[in-house]
Order: C-alpha cells, then sequence, then structure tokens
C-alpha cells in the first residue's frame, strides 16, 4: 500500500531518488526496489542498527555483474553475436542461486530486479542459497536444436568461470528449460572435466531433482491454499485463470486441476484461451506436449478443442473468475486489469511469474484487501526444490518424488508462516509486507555479522 505516514513517505522518495540516480534507465529495477522500500521502511524507521550499518544501500547494490559477448554459429553459417549476463546480487546466506532467462528483452535492469527479488526469495525458504540471476537477448523462438546446443555451449565457455557448487548455481528461467540445461550442463563438464552440481533442474539421469520441473507451479498452488486455509476456505470449486503456458503455468494448471479447482484460461505471448467449463487432463496433456515438445502456440488449443476459443493479442484478466495467477512474465497485470479483476469480484491472486502485478495494480490488491501472494513467496517453490538437489548432490543420493513434494510443501507452509508473522495488519494479512521483511531479516542480519563489508 502507499504510505500515508509522511515521514515514510518521505524516506521512501529519499532514497528511491538516490537509487534511480544511481542505476539510471533502469525502470524494472527501480519498481522491484520500490516495491520492497514502501513495504520495509516503517520497520526499518524502527530499527536503528539497520539504517545505520545502511543494509539497503548495501543490499540493492549486487556484488558483481559479469557482462559477456556470446557469438555462435546459425544453420545458415552466418556468425550471430549476443550478449549475456550473470548479476551476482547477494551471496550473504549461501551460494548465489538464480535462473537464467534467454529472451530478446532481457537486459540489465531485468536482470537485476530479477537477481533483486530472488535474494529475498531465496531466504523466505529457509535453505542456505544467495540471490543471483542470469541470461540473454538470445530468442529461443524459431531456432533449431542445434542452434540452440551451440549457443549454450559458448555462453558456458565463458559462464563455467563464475560459476561453481559453493559459488554460484544458475537454472532454468523464461527460454531455459531441460533441453538448455542439458546443452549447458554437457558443456560445462566438458569444460571443467568434474561432475559438480553446478546446475539446477538438470535431467534426473545425471543428478536432477525429482518435482523440480513441477516445483514452481506446484508451490503456488500450495502457497494459494495456504492463504485460502488460513481464512477457512479452499481451491476446491474456485475458478481460476492462469496466464502463461510454460513451466510454471502448466504445473500451476496440473495441481489446480488435481485439487478440485477450475482452470479456464492459459496463454502466450500471442493472446490467451478461454476454456468453456474448465480444463481436464486431456487438454493440459495437450497443451504440456505442445509447449515441452513441440514449441507450438496457444492457438493450436482452440483448433484442436470445440470448447476453447483463442483471444488474439489479449491478456486473460477480463474472464470473471475467484482465483487470477499469473504465471507467464513481469508486469502483465496493470493497475487496469487489476481493477477489471476485482470488479469481476476475484477474491485471490497468487503469483507464479515474477513481479506480474505492476505498482499500482499490486496497491490496488492490497486496498481491496483480498488475498495477494507476491511472487517472491508464492514462486520460491521452484528455487526451494533447487536447494534440495543441491542438497542430494552434495550428499550423492536422489530422494523418492514423495521425500521431495512432501518437503516442498513444508517449504511452503512455512513460508506462509513467515509473511503472517511479518504482515499482520489492519485485522487481516499483507503478504508483501509479511515477505519482504520476512526475506530481509535473515539477509540483514547476516550482513550485520559480516561488518563493513
Ligand atoms: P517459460 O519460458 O517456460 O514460459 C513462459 C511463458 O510466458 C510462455 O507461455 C510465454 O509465451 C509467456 N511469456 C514470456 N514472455 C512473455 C511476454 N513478454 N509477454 C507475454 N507472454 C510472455 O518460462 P517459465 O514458465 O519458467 O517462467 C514464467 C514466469 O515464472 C517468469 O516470470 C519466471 O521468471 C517465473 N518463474 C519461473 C520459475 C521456474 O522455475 N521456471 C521459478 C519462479 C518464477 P511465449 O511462448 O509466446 O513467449
Ligand atoms: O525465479 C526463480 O526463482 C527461478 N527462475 C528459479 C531459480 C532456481 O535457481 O531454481
Amino acid at each position: 500500500m502507499a504510505h500515508r505516514n509522511p515521514a515514510v513517505k518521505d524516506q521512501v522518495a529519499r532514497f528511491m531518488r538516490g537509487l534511480i540516480r544511481r542505476n539510471e534507465g533502469e525502470t524494472q529495477f527501480h519498481q522491484a526496489v520500490r516495491e520492497v522500500v514502501e513495504s520495509l521502511m516503517p520497520f526499518l524507521l524502527e530499527h536503528r542498527p539497520y539504517r545505520e550499518a545502511r543494509i539497503l544501500e548495501r543490499l540493492t547494490e549486487p556484488d558483481r555483474v559479469v557482462i559477456f559477448r556470446v557469438c555462435w554459429e546459425d544453420d545458415a553459417h552466418n556468425v550471430r553475436i549476443n550478449r549475456a549476463w550473470r548479476v551476482q546480487f547477494n551471496n550473504c546466506i549461501g551460494p548465489y542461486k538464480g535462473g537464467l532467462r534467454f529472451h530478446p528483452s532481457v537486459n540489465l535492469s531485468i536482470l537485476k530486479f530479477l537477481g533483486f527479488e530472488q535474494v529475498f526469495k531465496n531466504s523466505l525458504t529457509g535453505l542456505p542459497m544467495g540471490g543471483g540471476k542470469g541470461g540473454s537477448n538470445f530468442n529461443p523462438k524459431g531456432k533449431s536444436d542445434r542452434e540452440v546446443e551451440r549457443f549454450c555451449q559458448s555462453l558456458m565457455i565463458e559462464l563455467h568461470r563464475h560459476i561453481g557448487e559453493s559459488t554460484d548455481v544458475p537454472a532454468g528461467d523464461i527460454g531455459v528449460g531441460a533441453r538448455e540445461i542439458g546443452f549447458l550442463f554437457g558443456q560445462y563438464l566438458r569444460l571443467a572435466n568434474r561432475y559438480a552440481g553446478i546446475l539446477t533442474g538438470k535431467g534426473q539421469n545425471f543428478g536432477g531433482s525429482l518435482v523440480r520441473r513441477e516445483a514452481t507451479g506446484y508451490g503456488c498452488v500450495y502457497f494459494c491454499e495456504n492463504m485460502l486455509n488460513r481464512i477457512g476456505d479452499g481451491i476446491k470449486g474456485k475458478s481460476v485463470a492462469i496466464s502463461g503456458s510454460g513451466n510454471v503455468a502448466i504445473y500451476a494448471a496440473q495441481k489446480s486441476i488435481a485439487l478440485g479447482a477450475k482452470v479456464v484460461t492459459l496463454s502466450d505471448s500471442s493472446g490467451f484461451i478461454n476454456i468453456e467449463g474448465g480444463m481436464d487432463r486431456e487438454l493440459l496433456e495437450f497443451v504440456r506436449q505442445l509447449k515441452e515438445e513441440r514449441r507450438g502456440r496457444i492457438a493450436e488449443v482452440a483448433d484442436r478443442f470445440d470448447h476453447v476459443s483463442f483471444h488474439k493479442g489479449q491478456r486473460p484478466w477480463a474472464v470473471p473468475v475467484d482465483i487470477a495467477m499469473p504465471c507467464a512474465t513481469q508486469n502483465e497485470i496493470s493497475a487496469n486489469d487489476a481493477r477489471v479483476l476485482l470488479n469481476n469480484g476475484v477474491r485471490t491472486v497468487c503469483e507464479g511469474a515474477n513481479m506480474p502485478t505492476d505498482l499500482n495494480g499490486a496497491h490496488a490488491f492490497l486496498d481491496a484487501g483480498i488475498l495477494y501472494g507476491p511472487a517472491k513467496a508464492a514462486n520460491a517453490g521452484g528455487v526451494a526444490v533447487s536447494g534440495l538437489e543441491m542438497s542430494q548432490n552434495a550428499q550423492h543420493l536422489s530422494w523418492s518424488a514423495h521425500e521431495v513434494d512432501s518437503r516442498l510443501q513444508t517449504i511452503m507452509l512455512d513460508i506462509h508462516k513467515t509473511c503472517v508473522r511479518h504482515g499482520v495488519e489492519n485485522g487481516g494479512v499483507n503478504y508483501v509486507k509479511g515477505a519482504n521483511i520476512g526475506g530481509f531479516i535473515k539477509v540483514a542480519d547476516a550482513m550485520l555479522a559480516y561488518g563493513i563489508v
């Protein structure tokens, strides 16, 4: 919620002026920091040691950023050049940990926003992981498997110098899934001549964890259920609008259906589909194959099933639902989308994507007092199971799906408890405040313990 207390408002404005000056033009990074600072500032004003040690200033400056050129050859023998980054944001409570994104829109601002949020998210999981993020402006769409392979191999030639199982452990994100992680890991083995869990999301026969593929989507639904359970309700029987049709969206849909909800939408960057009467397992399996194996477009679902309509160039938020789960990308719910959702009766919003709601949209949800689970809490299940993959690699063991899934459920429940503990406000729970304060304390206390470093 935007602050009505003038002292807090003043401090937020002053801090943001400095941050914007130091990071000119990085609008997504400004946005992610502003959201955190708005809810942290009252807490900081009450806790002098954090202010004196200038924890917030230090926490908003990445430890380092590596920027490098990636040259590769396409199938027509043209030389292609992309840019790649690894933002090592903060390693106070564990090795840098966070995904790699391949998308033409990737730039430093986007990776800094993602790396910054990852610090809080990873802290919330309770596992020993710092925060980082990386990626490239490489566009995997329309590329052959061989082109993706050559790109991944070239990228790893530089990246391998900067990562390690106790240094920095990348994983997937938009445009980086099982195929890319396989190519990247294979190239690392060739370069380093040592097997180590330096990436997560690996294939199951070479050190990957069971349930990692499903973890972000499942975790998001578990968090949604936890929020509803707190008010004596549950997801069963509710209608759900999901955006995206990638890794997070598919498994959020699968778990929602398994728990008895009615999933009525999915989307991709070309538009959304409305599924009359809700999705069943057959339709979901069609989408999974379409997206994971054939890399096709969501419009094809409407061609195949009579009860599905495709809405070109639109987002799914005008479909009246009980629950919205944005699972595609940042800023996909504007203030206007939020108002439409609220007017149509949405009572729960649970974020599978990172920063899918813009600042005014988030204020609208908080002001309306609905259940609003922010990304850094609600989508932490993916990185949590990545942390469990690191543990299994370190032990040279692999746990059963049941073991991993039950640990995931416990972690999501613990994150929910942390959010409630720090987020109680006006008789309800402000999960944004709870997640920001809950994620902050552990990292900030470690920084205090280390002195001025
Ligand atoms: P995928 O690449 O598997 O899927 C991304 C989906 O979002 C696709 O349907 C894609 O459509 C759509 N999308 C991507 N960019 C845009 C855009 N600019 N406009 C509209 N639609 C878009 O990625 P994931 O499912 O892994 O990631 C989705 C979100 O979840 C991201 O915000 C990511 O950071 C976050 N996340 C992912 C985790 C993970 O474990 N994978 C963990 C936690 C968060 P199209 O195919 O047309 O591009
Ligand atoms: O945003 C995220 O948390 C991820 N993309 C997953 C990161 C990870 O290291 O598993």
